[in-house]
């Protein structure tokens, strides 16, 4: 049996990705889950897995191309795997729904030629086609009328402006998309390719006239960081607090209870225990842990707490989310703080592990620097950056005494958060880690 390997659906909003590498050559032998391509897709990168057992029989696509979820990207020989049966059974359900899809197509073009070979003058003609076409959309609209909550009117007039209705979220009672719904979504879609070609207007000099010049292709991963970044930067009014903690106890705790992580495999590091004390800020102030809608003009509060993570790979800064962040132990924070770090130097991160973070942690103090002011990730309101830490003289009842200094710096939209409140979450955030028994009030 042949076996269609297609790009599975990848995360949400995301139905596209390019083909990095080929990993297999036709007349491979494969087993299940055996990978036949890396792919990257939202700034992961990620295997694709042979679904079966077999021989690679067809590799339809080549390393650089843009591949769509749906789209089948290898044939399989399952003839000589194991689990035939099985697979054959799968092969049967997919024939039979290719088949209905097929079917469905095949009556839309028969209703076409139909039309097409009825006697008809001119005028009869531009009628029938008129039909026609109101017959297709009716079809169309009723496949859609299940999952789509609008009006066949509201779903001409996407079609017609060119809006993916799928794209529009609703106003109406029950989310229900209206008319109005659609033509903002276009307005928005126009005014934000509109600033993408502003983004380009500037004009390079001839740099070559001043010495010799190479031109590297920008990767994906950097080409989304552009993007995103202008995006983040363009929208986002940026406010920027700084302050210093005194972390001497948290440097001694790390040292002393370092073997209880180190047991699980993993490193009792700054940055697993800010995670921590991070997600009972969130706690203490919902504002950060918050999204802004300007189109309806509404605060979006999350009642659950994802903290995503700066990490330095060396394909660019990726931001992996540690989900439930506010339901874990430091040591369950520190491995997956360490697995998801790993699996996004090593190229193994899927793009969902990439999404859902409400706030995020840079910590830059691995490398040193005294202070500096991230870029909140959209649709985020708030990212904490954290320096290197070094022994400071501080002036304690009368005298100065060596303490561990960390440098932290709060980058926030002002949009959502004041600077009152800013200046609050950092005092928290710096007390917390002088004082962690604070939290548990
Ligand atoms: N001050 C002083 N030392 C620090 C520190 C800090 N703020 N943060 C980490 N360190 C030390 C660690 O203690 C460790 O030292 P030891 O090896 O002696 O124990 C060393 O630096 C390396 O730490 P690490 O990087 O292995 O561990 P981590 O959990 O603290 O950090 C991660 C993990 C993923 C955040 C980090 O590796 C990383 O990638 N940082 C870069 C993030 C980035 O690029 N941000 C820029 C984005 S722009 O917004």
């Amino acid at each position: 049996m042949i076996k269609e390997i297609k790009l599975p659906e990848i995360a949400e909003n995301i139905d596209t990705a390019v083909v990095v590498e080929i990993l297999v050559s036709v007349g491979d032998k494969v087993e299940k889950d055996d990978p036949l391509a890396e792919l990257e897709s939202d700034k992961a990168v990620f295997d694709l897995p042979s679904e079966a057992s077999g021989t690679v029989k067809e590799i339809k696509v080549k390393k650089g191309d843009k591949v769509e979820s749906g789209q089948v990207l290898f044939t399989i020989d399952t003839t000589s795997g194991e689990g035939e049966e099985k697979e054959e059974i799968e092969t049967k359900t997919e024939k039979t729904e290719e088949a209905k899809e097929k079917k469905a197509e095949e009556k839309k073009e028969e209703k076409k030629e139909e039309k097409k070979e009825a006697p008809a003058d001119e005028k009869k003609e531009v009628a029938e086609k008129t039909e026609e076409e109101a017959a297709i959309k009716a079809e169309e609209d009723t496949e859609l009328a299940g999952e789509i909550p609008a009006s066949p009117s509201v779903r001409r007039i996407a079609r017609e402006i060119g809006v993916n209705i799928k794209k529009v979220s609703g106003s109406g009672p029950e989310g229900r998309i209206t008319a109005d719904d659609v033509k903002d979504f276009a307005k928005r879609q126009l005014e934000d390719s509109k600033k993408a070609v502003a983004a380009d207007d500037y004009q390079l000099p001839d740099f070559s006239k001043w010495g010799s010049i190479k031109r590297e292709k920008m990767d994906t991963i950097r080409k989304l960081t552009a993007k995103e970044m202008t995006g983040s930067w363009q929208s986002i009014p940026h406010v920027f607090q700084f302050d210093k903690a005194d972390a001497t106890g948290l440097e001694n705790f790390r040292r002393k209870y370092s073997k209880m992580v180190e047991k699980e495999g993993a490193k009792l590091t700054v940055t697993a225990i800010l995670l921590k004390l991070t997600a009972e800020a969130l706690r203490v102030f919902p504002r950060f842990n918050t999204s802004i809608d300007m189109n309806s003009e509404e605060i979006i509060f999350k009642e659950y707490i994802n903290v995503g993570v700066a990490v330095d790979t060396d394909r660019g800064l990726l931001v992996p989310v540690i989900r439930n962040t506010d339901k874990k132990s430091i040591t369950e924070l520190s491995v997956e703080l360490k697995e998801v770090a790993e699996k996004a130097r090593n190229k193994k991160i899927m793009p969902e592990e990439l999404q859902g973070g409400n706030f995020a942690i840079s910590n830059l103090g691995g490398i040193g620097g005294t202070s500096f002011t991230p870029i909140v990730y959209r649709p985020n309101v708030a990212i904490l950056g954290v320096s290197r830490s070094q022994t400071e003289a501080v002036y304690i009842d009368g005298e100065f005494k060596p303490r561990m200094m960390l440098p932290l710096s709060l980058s926030y939209d002002h949009r959502v958060i004041d600077g009152a409140e800013g200046a609050r979450f950092l005092r928290w955030m710096c007390e917390a880690i002088e004082n962690p028994m604070l939290t548990m009030f």
